[in-house]
């Protein structure tokens, strides 16, 4: 079954549930998948048996703290569960050596760390070390969260500098592979994939050598084949002032051993407006048909943002990956939005298997943050509901960081 109808069927068996119960699930009700849970391997390959699957997202901050060191937290995303809106220390890790401003962190849902982990946000840290290389740790939810050490790339020509970490389930087995963009020469990079077998992550695999690196590209993994297998699409800026000045392109998971082939997925025009610099992507199945969305944050002349849609979907003709022309799904011109001072996710916040929009939002005169959900009909997205007001507590927009893990729980 593919993802597409493996997704119709999840959101048909949850209609029923929610009608035979006469309400939408209480928070108490839900709980969460591990490894442990037979339909936990089922949910990225389709198998029906994970029908009362549900996603169960959090939203994992790394935080500064003042010695240089950090924090890591997990805010569960959706109004399903217990705690919705509401930060929870998950790890001090003002020890040993870690460093924010040393680090990049990847949450997601990776692996059961330990035998105590409960299925919340795995954090994954790609840390520099003195010699230019890289450790890569591994922190887990539930009772023990002290950090692993996964692997030692200090040796192998691994730097820290010149690689990026991503997180997509490239196999689509239901568990998040680490996929790093890592610079070979020049602007010519290639794409590493660490596969996770449900314990933890396997020794890199390369799956590309044909990637770029460079100021001029930004990459993101996002099924845009419905096949369950996260893709990977490359966004571009023009070098000659004529040419297109936003370009997204694919190349697809062959869910074992490469992304393959370079399909164009959608070319903007600078005498349109479209810009590289002045937009970040995301991609979520924000209309929840089961093909990735991509969505482009594109701040505005006038100040503000609007949210643009390009609707994921097969060519009937060719099978080939496709977007719509891009439809303004949100005007954010107004109301005090900023493009410089926000940074956005997916997440399904309310359990009906459409990714939502998340924006985490600088105030002005005030050193925290508001977060934000743009709840999706799948038709459009309703208008900003502040889910989390992080204006007090000591947090600080320009010392933190998240990313969304895509978590699951089930119907009890
Ligand atoms: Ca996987
Ligand atoms: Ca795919
Ligand atoms: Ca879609
Ligand atoms: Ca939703």
């Amino acid at each position: 079954m593919n993802a597409q109808l493996w997704r119709r069927g999840l959101v048909a068996s949850v209609v029923a549930a929610t009608v035979a119960a006469g309400s939408r699930a209480a928070a108490d009700e839900t709980t969460r998948l591990t490894g442990e849970d037979a339909a936990h391997a089922a949910l990225g390959g389709g198998d029906t048996a994970a029908s009362y699957g549900v996603a169960l997202p959090d939203l994992a901050i790394a935080h500064r703290l003042p010695s240089g060191a950090m924090n890591l937290w997990r805010m569960p995303l959706s109004q399903l569960e217990d705690g919705f809106g509401a930060p929870q220390l998950v790890k001090n890790l003002d020890y040993g050596g870690f460093s924010y401003d040393r680090s990049v962190t990847v949450a997601g849902d990776f692996a059961d760390i330990t035998p105590a982990d409960d299925g919340t946000a795995d954090h994954i840290i790609w840390h520099a070390q003195p010699d230019g290389g890289v450790l890569l740790w591994a922190v887990g939810g539930g009772g023990d969260t002290t950090p692993r050490l996964w692997q030692d790339l200090r040796t192998g020509g691994w730097s820290y500098a010149n690689s990026r970490p991503m997180l997509g389930d490239v196999n689509a087995d239901g568990w998040d592979d680490l996929v790093v963009q890592h610079r070979n020469y020049g602007s010519v990079a290639n794409i590493w994939v660490f596969l996770s077998d449900g314990q933890q992550l396997g020794a890199p695999q390369l799956w590309s050598t044909t990637a770029r690196w460079g100021a001029d590209f930004r990459y993101l993994l996002a099924d845009v084949s419905g096949d369950g297998a996260a893709d990977l699409v490359m966004t571009t800026m023009a070098t000659t002032g004529i040419g297109p000045s936003l370009t997204y392109t694919a190349a697809l998971s062959n869910t074992v051993s490469g992304f393959n082939g370079s399909f164009p997925l959608f070319q903007g025009h600078n005498s349109a407006g479209w810009s590289f610099v002045n937009s970040r992507q995301v991609a979520g199945d924000v209309t929840g048909d089961g093909f990735a969305d991509l969505l482009t944050i594109h701040a505005q002349p006038n100040g503000g943002v609007l949210v643009w849609l390009h609707q994921g979907y097969l060519d009937a003709g060719t099978g080939q990956p496709r977007t719509s022309p891009p439809v303004v799904w949100q005007d954010l011109r107004t109301g005090g939005w900023s493009f410089a001072g926000s940074r956005q996710y997916t997440a399904d916040t309310n359990g009906d298997f459409i990714d939502d929009l998340v924006t985490v939002h600088r105030q002005a005169g005030n050193p925290g943050e508001l977060i934000w959900r743009h709840v999706s009909t799948g038709a459009g997205l309703l208008a900003p509901q502040v889910i989390a007001d992080l204006r007090s507590g000591g947090w600080n927009y320009s010392a933190s960081r998240e990313g969304v893990a895509h978590t699951w729980g089930m119907f009890a």
